[in-house]
């Protein structure tokens, strides 16, 4: 049987937020990301402001210079994940098989169910018009038989759009777009695609796949699959993030080593307290790290048993970036830790590691405290000398682009 899979995802989200908080921000260009004067990237960018070549990414002095009258916006993340709530909530109504992919993005099996609706086209116009009057936020809607072409049918058809692919017709949508649109394709793949000839899925599709997998290594047999429109990954609904990250930008480039470790403390915190939250361990953690001149770059750890303690999370954060740290020698613009491979916690084994059960109590009671007195009730030393340069609030401290930090 032909899956219907629908990707869903919110238009210039934080701009749309804030538009529908200030409707004279409507049909304007708008941007997301921080006050121009400083420093940071705009996050979000209106449609009309797009036309100026603004995008997600860009520092905001170049968002300026391109265009002067735009609406510089700093934005407040409670505001967005208030909203990302809700617009989950209402795609769960419609469908038990959902996957949230990010704040403003999910996937949605609604297989078999054109029968209530009429239509699978129906059913995704009658999502758009539920988010239209109860969040007055627009949204594109991506269906077609698997995630992978469902997801570029919602890009293509930004915004408010609407676009579906019909089961068969997979490969020739796909074939004339630029390689690029496939998942898993960064500049790296790309610029190697392109020295051997190859610019569209078409071509691409075309390719053997041993020389693909010679090429790309396992990644290539997603490659050769997903060009030719075959994708039988599933809509998981456990839905749980795949990721959790904080990352942040310092207002003057540094090389200060104290400065370094203890913001990347603080966000590991972050990171630990949501992974708690969540009920949840990683496996994996991550580092991210962009030098004055925009060089980004990541590096990651896999540990030996997964995780959810703060101490652990920044000792693998600090070997990396101590390691990083000694192969560029420029300033760091900015800093970034996360956790992947997530995990629900195996509580047996943990029963007979008697120190990762004390971080654990440990970890568990710092939670408590500053969910009851707020974030500077305890402070780990890692931490402290952010205490002298940033802001604080009940909820921890204000870094250069707190709400940006996905
Ligand atoms: P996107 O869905 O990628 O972007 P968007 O919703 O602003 O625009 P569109 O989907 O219409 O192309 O990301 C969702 C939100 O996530 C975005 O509004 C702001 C935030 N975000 C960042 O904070 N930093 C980023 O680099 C990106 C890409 C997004
Ligand atoms: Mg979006």
């Amino acid at each position: 049987m032909t899956r219907q899979i629908m990707h869903i995802d919110l238009d210039a989200f934080f701009v749309s937020v804030e538009q529908v908080l200030n409707p004279e921000l409507k049909g304007k260009p708008v941007v997301v990301g921080g006050r121009p004067d400083r420093r940071g990237v705009v996050a979000s960018a209106s449609y009309e402001a797009r036309a100026f070549g603004l995008h997600a990414g860009m520092p905001l002095i170049t968002a300026r210079r391109l265009c002067p009258r735009a609406i510089f916006i700093e934005g407040s993340f409670t505001k967005y994940r208030d909203a990302s709530q809700k617009f989950m909530a209402i795609l769960a109504d419609f469908s038990p098989y959902l996957e949230p992919v990010s704040l403003d993005e999910a996937f949605l099996d609604v297989t078999g169910f054109e029968s209530i609706h009429g239509s699978i086209q129906q059913m995704a116009v009658a999502i758009k018009q539920r988010i239209k009057d109860v969040l007055g936020l627009p949204a594109s809607i991506g269906i077609a038989s698997g995630k992978v072409v469902a997801k570029i049918a919602a890009e293509l058809s930004k915004p408010d759009g609407l676009l579906e692919v019909a089961a068969g017709e997979e490969r020739s949508f796909l074939a004339p777009l630029p390689a690029a649109r496939l998942p898993g394709i960064g500049k790296k793949t790309e610029r190697i695609l392109n020295g051997l000839g190859i610019h569209t899925i078409g071509e691409l599709s075309f390719m053997p796949l041993s020389a693909l997998k010679s090429h790309f290594g396992v990644s290539g047999e997603l490659l050769y699959r997903h060009s030719s429109g075959i994708d039988d990954s599933k809509v998981e609904p456990s839905g749980a993030a795949k990721s959790i990250s904080r990352e942040t930008t310092f207002g003057q480039d540094t090389r200060d080593r104290s400065l370094l470790k203890a913001t990347l403390g603080y966000l590991g915190e972050r990171v630990g307290a949501e992974l708690r939250q969540k009920g949840r361990q990683a496996g994996c953690v991550t580092l991210k790290l962009r030098y004055a001149d925009f060089l980004t770059i990541t590096r990651r750890h896999t540990l030996i048993k997964a995780t959810d303690a703060d101490q652990t999370i920044f000792n693998t954060g600090l070997k990396l970036l101590t390691k990083a740290l000694s192969q560029e020698r420029q300033l760091v613009r900015l800093i970034g830790i996360g956790v992947s491979n997530l995990t629900e916690p195996g509580r047996q084994l943990d029963m007979l590691d008697s120190s990762g059960q004390r971080l654990e109590q440990l970890n568990k009671a710092i939670d408590r405290i500053r969910k009851k007195y707020g974030f500077s009730a305890i402070q780990s030393g890692r931490t402290l000398p952010l205490k002298d340069i940033f802001p604080e609030r009940d909820d921890g401290y204000t870094l250069h682009t707190p709400s940006l930090s996905r």
